[in-house]
């Protein structure tokens, strides 16, 4: 896939179909208006296109760092190229930008820069100050400019629309296994393995790899089923979030027990996948309980993980199997 970070950088020879969002979290619905701008393309001979901004205007805008984002840039990018997008045009977001009037802004980055003949939003989409650029405000434009806009419609899961923010909320509620439906695979967290307190092998019996956590979603603090992603092996373990209380930590951690496995992970980047919600952090009396319990996590998690492991592999491995399937 190739990126554009600026305009100077934008190299178009090509009439093109654009999509333009914000595709946090490339989700079922992003990927549902790839797919189809991508077949749009296909039949026409254009080249397809995402464009997206960075740093998110409501940001920069705001100066507040919420709603905290499902994927951030680098992992955004990553999963638009894996959906097959052959460009992605990453419109660096300023101040200057906001100030731009529909009019400017379409014929500057996407006429003129990116040739754009044919142009899929979202069914919820608007641009500009107030949210005052819309649908009807970009087919206007496409009778002065030469392009063509459609809306693609909602994709639904239980009559309710497929969205970032309801991504977000069950996620937020450790609602992992049901958000991998709406995400086209299993919620997931990367860092770089870090030194933690070193308890969990010597007192614990359970050595633990503790991430250096970049990302700014969590899963609600507890004990979750996970897939440990490390130089392309995919193994079974078993993950903490939280605060420690038995031994009254007060910064949030992420830790995994990787069945089975007794590598030393120092330094190295993991990927967690979230499977599934095994129950809430506890804070407990004697640390054989807390062992006694951790061990039947570990029994649980195995033996969910191992089930129906084909389908759970398609989970992590992004769309190979799950293409289109919700
Ligand atoms: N610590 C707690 O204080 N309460 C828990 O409920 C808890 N559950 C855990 C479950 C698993 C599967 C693992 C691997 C760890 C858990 N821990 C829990 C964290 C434990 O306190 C930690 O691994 C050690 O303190 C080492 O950092
Ligand atoms: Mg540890």
């Amino acid at each position: 896939m190739q990126i554009f970070k600026t305009l100077e950088e934008v190299n178009v020879h090509k009439n093109s179909c654009v999509t333009i969002g914000n595709f946090d979290g490339v989700h079922k619905g992003h990927q549902y208006i790839l797919n189809q701008v991508m077949q749009h393309s296909q039949k026409n001979n254009l080249q397809s296109i995402a464009v997206t901004f960075h740093p998110h205007p409501q940001r920069l805008l705001t100066g507040q760092k919420k709603p905290p984002f499902i994927t951030l840039l680098q992992q955004k990018l990553e999963l638009l190229e894996e959906t097959g997008i052959s460009s992605t045009f990453c419109i660096p977001f300023t101040w200057q930008m906001a100030t731009l009037t529909p009019e400017e802004f379409v014929k500057t980055y996407l006429v003129d820069a990116l040739h754009m003949r044919h142009l899929i939003v979202g069914y919820d989409y608007a641009f500009g100050k107030n949210r005052s650029g819309n649908f009807q405000t970009l087919q206007k434009l496409g009778k002065k400019y030469n392009y063509s806009v459609s809306q693609s419609e909602p994709l639904n899961l239980h009559e309710v629309a497929v969205s970032s923010t309801r991504i977000r909320k069950m996620i937020e509620n450790g609602q992992v296994f049901e958000a991998r439906h709406l995400l086209g695979r299993f919620y997931r967290v990367e860092g770089e393995v870090v030194h933690g307190q070193n308890r969990g092998g010597r007192l614990l019996g359970y050595p633990t790899a503790n991430l250096c956590l970049t990302d700014e979603l969590f899963p609600l603090s507890g004990v979750y089923a996970v897939f440990a992603e490390y130089e392309n092996s995919v193994m079974p373990a078993v993950a903490n979030i939280g605060f420690n209380p038995t031994f009254g930590n007060d910064v949030l951690t992420v830790e995994v027990h990787i069945m089975n496995f007794s590598k030393d992970l120092y330094g190295k980047q993991l990927r967690v996948h979230f499977v599934q919600n095994l129950r809430c952090e506890k804070k407990f009396n004697s640390l054989d309980e807390l062992k006694a319990q951790i061990n039947a996590d570990t029994k649980q998690a195995t033996e969910i993980l191992t089930q129906n492991q084909k389908e759970l592999y398609d989970f992590v491995w992004l769309f190979k199997n799950a293409k289109q399937k919700i």
